[in-house]
């Protein structure tokens, strides 16, 4: 009997193992980890840019703020994030900190907090606040913590990189889970005219110890990479790879153009953030009001960075009064109801899809009308195709080309004229290997 239940046992551990070795070869060059996988699907989250600035009307504080000038007079957190979540955001990234080192939660490692002003008796912590309303939202909250600090009087020491771990240990072990650290490139001097060697080893060790699950993002990742540009947009051609070895982050990193396609033969899974704000500037200034992005804007910016396989992150910065001023909330809501609407009918929702080999047709009984088709890599195997085409027409004998682009990744959000056809067909001529799609739709997008 002993002898059954063995070999029953190495019979199913043998088919477990074979399965797994069949899984572990259909992947092909490097993949994403579980996290990463997951940070794909969120495709746009917010930013807020809070802090002195907000007040001073600087982007860029000295550091030798009176710390009184930050005093929102009437802040709710849960406002931020109630309309983060209406606006079908899935989280928010605050300046915890930002260059002028000003720590919007009482740190026990820095004189220039929230402590030492009169806002709220010194008592308020708005990492607190935010974690506890996006919480109640059920939305994700991340951290922007600058190792720049122009405040800091150990900035440009080694005892700085202490510092820094213990500031990211406090608020990564303090307010809950948070999904990303947010890395900013910016090396400038501290109050002493010093500038500071970072130890980004140590600091990505520490960050990972206190918050096993986080991404982290900076020029050069090593979980999420800048874009290049501050304006929302990723390359048609965007390649979820990256070298990284002998780069820095800040001024030794990759030009900004391979940031902004990735590495076609890249070592590293490292996606792409395009972040950009709703406004001129990262910090409110009621003087740029007028400057809000449309929702017809936003739409653009969300095709150009979630359409070429990416994520957007939208920065919305608080106003003096500690509020999302109306324009913003308007601007985010339009964005939402123009996504809904574009999306909102999969004109191939009734279609016979085949797949065959490097082609996929997409068949209809009656001519659907359409101006967009959305393509989908199951990017868990690997980020594979190069180059594609797309054609239309009632008959195989008709079919013309209609569009054509390179990469697809995580999702493709192909546009081209108008088109009224039966018949669709997505070719895909160039491949690393065999292509794993996902999802096929067509749309039809009201201009
Ligand atoms: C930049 C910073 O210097 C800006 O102030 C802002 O925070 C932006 C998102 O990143 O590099």
């Amino acid at each position: 009997m002993k002898k059954y239940i063995y070999l029953f046992f190495t019979t199913v551990l043998f088919f477990l193992a074979s399965n797994n070795i069949l899984v572990a070869q259909e992947k092909f060059g490097p993949t994403p980890t579980k996290q990463q996988l997951a940070w794909h699907e969120k495709e746009f989250y917010l930013f807020m840019h809070f802090g002195p600035n907000t007040f001073t009307n600087l982007e860029w504080g000295k550091g030798s703020e009176d710390p009184n000038v930050f005093n929102p007079t009437a802040i709710d957190c849960n406002q931020w994030a109630s309309i983060a979540k209406a606006a079908g955001a899935k989280g928010i990234i605050i300046t915890a900190k930002h260059h002028d080192g000003f720590s919007l939660w009482p740190s026990k490692f820095s004189k220039h907090t929230v402590r030492e002003s009169k806002w709220m008796n010194g008592k308020g912590d708005v990492i607190k606040m935010l974690s506890e309303a996006c919480k109640k939202a059920g939305i994700e909250m991340g951290v922007y913590i600058s190792p720049w600090d122009r405040n800091h009087p150990e900035y440009g020491t080694a005892a700085y990189n202490d510092i820094y771990i213990q500031t990211m240990k406090e608020l990564l072990t303090g307010y809950g889970n948070l999904t990303e650290l947010w890395w900013d490139g910016a090396n400038g001097e501290g109050p002493n005219g010093k500038k500071q060697v970072y130890d980004f080893t140590r600091f990505k060790d520490s960050a990972m110890s206190y918050q096993p699950n986080i991404l982290i993002f900076s020029d050069i990742g090593p979980h999420i990479r800048w874009v290049g540009n501050e304006n929302g947009l990723i390359n048609e051609t965007n390649w979820n790879l990256l070298d990284t070895a002998g780069f820095k982050r800040g001024e030794g990193a990759p030009a900004n153009d391979t940031l902004n396609r990735g590495n076609f033969n890249g070592k590293n899974w490292i996606g792409a953030e395009a972040d950009v704000s709703i406004r001129k500037g990262w910090f409110y200034h009621e003087e740029e009001d007028s400057t809000v992005k449309s929702g017809k804007t936003l739409f653009n910016l969300y095709l150009n960075s979630v359409g070429h396989g990416g994520n957007l992150l939208l920065n919305v910065p608080p106003n003096r009064k500690g509020l999302i001023a109306p324009q913003d909330s308007a601007a985010l809501m339009d964005f939402r109801k123009i996504r809904e609407a574009a999306f909102k009918t999969n004109l191939f929702k009734n279609a016979v899809i085949k797949n065959n080999k490097n082609e996929i047709e997409i068949c209809l009984t009656t001519p659907v009308t359409i101006n967009s088709i959305q393509l989908q890599e199951q990017i868990k195997f690997g980020q594979r195709v190069i180059r594609f085409e797309i054609y239309a027409g009632d008959k195989e004998a008709d079919m013309k080309k209609i569009a054509g682009s390179t990469t697809i990744g995580r999702k493709k959000i192909i546009q081209f004229p108008t088109t009224t056809a039966k018949c669709f067909k997505v070719k895909i001529i160039e491949t690393k290997a065999s292509p794993i799609m996902g999802a096929v739709a067509g749309y039809f997008i009201k201009n």
